[in-house]
C-alpha cells in the first residue's frame, strides 16, 4: 500500500487478511438498482451499449443455437433432441438477470423489442417448468427418469441457481415477479429432495447455494438460507455423495469422465469441484476457478451473519493464497485450460493463460462479499482489478464479441468470438456490466462508501434522512471526483473513500470540515454534518507506473507491467508496428500519457526502449556481436481494449532494458 498525501497511519486498520482476527459481519450493503444510476462516460457507455446492442446479440444467438428452443420444445411437451451442452438453460437465465439490470439501471430505456424478447423469454421457461417444481430442459428432454441422477457432473442446481438469481434480479429491477415465482418453486422442490433428513447431496458445479441467500433474502424465507449454509458445509465432508455416483451405471453413463475428473491416482480426492476437503480446513483455491468463487461467495455471505472465526479464517486464509500466489496482474484466475482452473503458486503463465472471463468475474462477486463482511480496502483493490481487467477484457468495446480465455499475451491467433458452444461467459459480463453500482458504491446507516469512485446519481438514506448523492467523474482516466451531497436537512453522517492500493497520494477538499479526515481500513473518513449543498472533493494521483512480478513467477522474469490508475496496459502490434515481443522498454524514460479518440477514447500511454534488430530476416542464429538493437516507442493501451481491431500479438508483461 503506497503512502498517501504525506499522512501517516493510513495502514492503522490493517489488512483483513491476517487470520484469527474476529469473525466477519456485515459491514455495508449496497444500494438497490433503482437508487443508483451510473453517469461517468465510461461505465455509462458500457450500459448504454449493452442495451443497444450486446443484450440484442446475444438474444439472437439464444435462438440461433436453440437454447430457447430447449424450453420452447419442453413447453410444448415434446421429448427428445436436446441441443447442446447439458447446462445451456444456464445461458437463458444469466441473459435475463442482464436483461434486468439493464431494465433497472436507468442506463437507456430499453427497446419494445428488447422487452418482447424477455417476455416471450420468460414466458416459455415458466411453461417449461414441471408441476413439481423441477425444471431442466436437457433432462426433461433426453432423460426424465435420470432427473437428480448425476449430480457432481450434470449441473441440474448449477443451471438452477441461475434460474433462482434471474428471478431475484428482475423483481429487484421490475417488481415482475413471474419469474421469481418460478425461482421460488425450483427451490421449494430441491428444498424438498436434499437437506438434514433428506438426501444428503449437492451441486458439482457451485452457484445455487449464492442463489439461495438470494432468494432468502427477496422472500424473507429462512429455509433457503439454511439449505445454502447445509449445502456449503456438507461439500468436503466424507464420505462424499459423489462416490455412490461414481459406481451407479446410469449415472456413469451420463457422464463417463467422471472418474477423470474427480479422482487422482484411482482415489477420489474431489479438488476439481473443490469437495476435497470441509470449507473450514480450506487453505488454498484448488480445481475448477468459477467453481471455486461462487462456493467463497456463499461462504462469505453465510459468515457475515455466524459467529464463526473457523469460517470467515478460512476464507481469509484462501483468499490471501488466490491473490498473493495464484492471480494474474490483471485478476486474471485459473491458469490452466485442463481444469479451467488453478495448478499450483505463482503458475502464472501469460501466453497460455486460461483465465476464463466467467473466473474473473466471480473473483468480482467474491471479493465484494469479504469487502461487505471487513469494511478493508484490500478487497476493493481486488475487486476493482478485476472488474476493470480480467472481467472486462473478456467483451469486445461494441459488447458484441467475447473472450472465453484471457491470456495476457498473443502470437496474433487470439481473437473474440461472437458466442460459444459453451457460452456461460457472454451473458455473465452482461450481468455484470448491468450491476456495476452495486459493487462500486456502499452504505451503513450513517455512512456512504465510496469504493470505485465511478460517476453517479443516487437517493439513499443517510442516518435517517432522504439524501441525493452525485458524484462526478471520469474515472478510470482521471482520479479527480466530486461528490455533491443533498440531504433533505442537516445530518450527522461520514463518507468513506478508498484510497487504491496502486496511489500515492490523495487529496482531499472539503469545505467546512472541521477536523481533519481520518484514516479507516484503507478508506479516508470524512465524519461531518452534512447540509444541503454540501461539497465533497477527492483526487487521487494518476501516473503511469511500472509494476514487477514476485521472481518466483517465472514467466514474468526480467519483465515489467505498465499499469495507470485500476488499469492494467498491453502493447499490440497494430500500435508498435511491430510485435510487443521484440520491444524493451527503458523504465528511466518518462512514460507520457496521450489522449486518444481510438478504442472509444481510452488513454494511451507512450513508451520509450528498443527493439531487436531486424538482421535475422534470412538466418536463424547469429553472432550475438553482429546483432543490433534500435530506439524505438511504443504505445500502450489498456489491456480490456485489446484485440478490437483485429488479431494481432499482444503482450502485457515486456522485457526490460
Ligand atoms: O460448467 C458451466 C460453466 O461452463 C463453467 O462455469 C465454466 O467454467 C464452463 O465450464
Ligand atoms: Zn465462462
Amino acid at each position: 500500500m503506497a503512502l498517501v498525501g504525506g499522512i501517516p497511519g493510513i495502514l492503522a486498520a490493517g489488512s483483513g487478511s491476517l487470520c484469527g482476527m474476529s469473525p466477519f459481519s456485515r459491514h455495508m450493503s449496497s444500494l438497490p438498482l433503482s437508487h443508483i444510476r451510473l453517469t461517468d462516460p465510461f461505465w455509462s457507455r458500457w450500459q448504454r451499449t449493452m442495451v443497444q446492442n450486446g443484450l440484442l446479440a446475444q438474444y439472437d444467438q439464444l435462438v440461433k443455437t436453440d437454447r430457447l428452443k430447449n424450453f420452447e420444445r419442453v413447453a410444448a411437451g415434446e421429448t427428445g433432441g436436446f441441443e447442446g451442452y447439458r447446462f445451456n438453460d444456464s445461458d437463458v437465465y444469466k441473459w435475463l438477470e442482464a436483461c434486468a439490470y439493464s431494465f433497472g439501471n436507468g442506463s437507456l430505456e430499453p427497446s419494445a423489442d428488447l422487452k418482447t424478447k424477455v417476455d416471450h423469454t420468460i414466458g416459455v421457461v415458466a411453461c417449461a417448468q414441471m408441476p413439481d417444481g423441477y425444471l431442466n430442459t436437457f433432462f426433461q428432454l433426453m432423460h426424465p427418469e435420470l432427473r437428480w441422477r448425476n449430480l457432481s457432473m450434470m449441473h441440474e442446481m448449477y443451471c438452477g441457481g441461475h434460474l433462482i438469481e434471474g428471478g431475484v434480479a428482475f423483481f429487484d429491477a421490475t417488481g415482475d415477479r413471474r419469474l421469481l415465482d418460478v425461482a421460488i418453486k425450483f427451490a421449494d422442490h430441491v428444498d424438498s429432495r436434499f437437506g438434514p433428513g433428506k438426501r444428503r447431496s449437492y451441486c458439482g458445479h457451485e452457484e445455487i447455494e449464492l442463489a439461495l441467500l438470494k432468494l432468502a433474502k427477496a422472500t424473507g424465507e429462512r429455509k433457503y438460507r439454511d439449505l445454502a449454509l447445509w449445502m456449503v458445509e456438507e461439500r468436503g465432508k466424507r464420505p462424499s455423495p459423489y462416490l455412490d455416483e461414481m459406481i451407479d451405471e446410469e449415472s456413469i453413463k451420463l457422464a463417463p469422465y467422471m472418474e477423470k475428473m474427480l479422482c487422482k491416482d484411482g482415489e477420489y480426492v474431489g479438488e476439481y469441484l473443490q469437495d476435497h476437503a470441509p470449507i473450514r480446513e480450506h487453505t488454498e483455491v484448488v480445481g475448477h476457478a468459477v467453481r471455486a468463487m461462487y462456493l467463497y461467495i456463499a461462504a462469505a455471505e453465510l459468515a457475515m451473519d455466524m459467529d464463526d472465526a473457523a469460517l470467515s479464517d478460512a476464507l481469509t486464509r484462501t483468499w490471501r493464497n488466490l491473490t498473493h500466489r495464484r492471480m494474474y496482474v490483471t485478476g486474471g484466475i485459473g491458469p490452466s485450460g485442463d481444469n479451467e482452473g488453478f495448478t499450483f503458486d505463482y503458475d502464472l503463465p501469460n501466453l497460455s493463460a486460461y483465465a476464463e472471463t466467467c473466473a474473473s468475474i466471480g473473483l468480482v462477486f467474491w471479493a465484494h462479499k469479504m469487502l461487505e463482511a471487513t469494511g478493508e480496502s484490500e478487497y476493493a483493490d481486488t475487486m476493482e482489478r478485476a472488474l476493470y481487467n480480467g472481467a472486462l477484457a473478456g467483451i469486445s468495446l461494441d459488447t458484441s464479441r467475447f473472450f472465453y480465455d484471457n491470456p495476457l499475451e498473443s502470437r496474433g491467433r487470439h481473437a473474440r468470438s461472437p458466442w460459444f458452444g459453451c457460452a456461460c461467459c457472454p451473458p455473465n459480463i452482461a450481468r455484470l456490466i448491468g450491476n456495476v453500482g452495486h459493487y462500486a458504491v456502499g452504505v451503513k446507516d450513517r455512512c456512504l462508501l465510496i469504493h470505485i469512485p465511478v460517476g453517479f446519481e443516487a437517493t439513499m438514506e443517510l442516518g435517517g434522512v432522504k439524501t441525493k448523492v452525485r458524484a462526478v467523474s471520469d474515472y478510470p482516466w482521471s482520479g479527480d471526483f466530486t461528490l455533491y451531497i443533498d440531504p433533505e436537512r442537516p445530518v450527522d453522517g461520514e463518507v468513506r473513500f478508498r484510497i487504491p492500493d496502486w496511489a500515492d497520494d490523495v487529496e482531499t477538499d472539503i469545505p467546512g470540515l472541521e477536523r481533519e479526515a481520518e484514516f479507516e481500513s484503507g478508506y479516508i473518513v470524512v465524519r461531518k454534518r452534512w447540509e444541503p449543498g454540501d461539497i465533497a472533493k477527492f483526487k487521487i494521483e494518476m501516473k503511469p507506473r511500472w509494476v514487477a512480478a514476485n521472481p518466483r513467477v517465472k514467466d514474468d522474469l526480467g519483465r515489467v507491467c505498465l499499469a495507470f490508475g485500476p488499469l492494467v496496459y498491453a502493447a499490440e502490434e497494430h500500435d508498435l508496428g511491430f510485435e510487443p515481443q521484440l520491444f524493451a522498454a527503458d523504465l528511466d524514460i518518462d512514460v507520457a500519457v496521450e489522449s486518444a479518440t481510438m478504442l472509444e477514447g481510452i488513454q494511451a500511454l507512450a513508451v520509450s526502449g528498443v527493439r531487436d534488430g531486424l538482421e535475422f530476416a534470412d538466418q536463424l542464429y547469429a553472432e550475438v556481436d553482429d546483432v543490433q538493437i534500435q530506439e524505438a516507442a511504443a504505445k500502450f493501451i489498456p489491456y480490456y481494449a485489446w484485440n478490437n481491431r483485429g488479431a494481432n500479438h499482444m503482450q502485457v508483461w515486456i522485457r526490460r532494458l
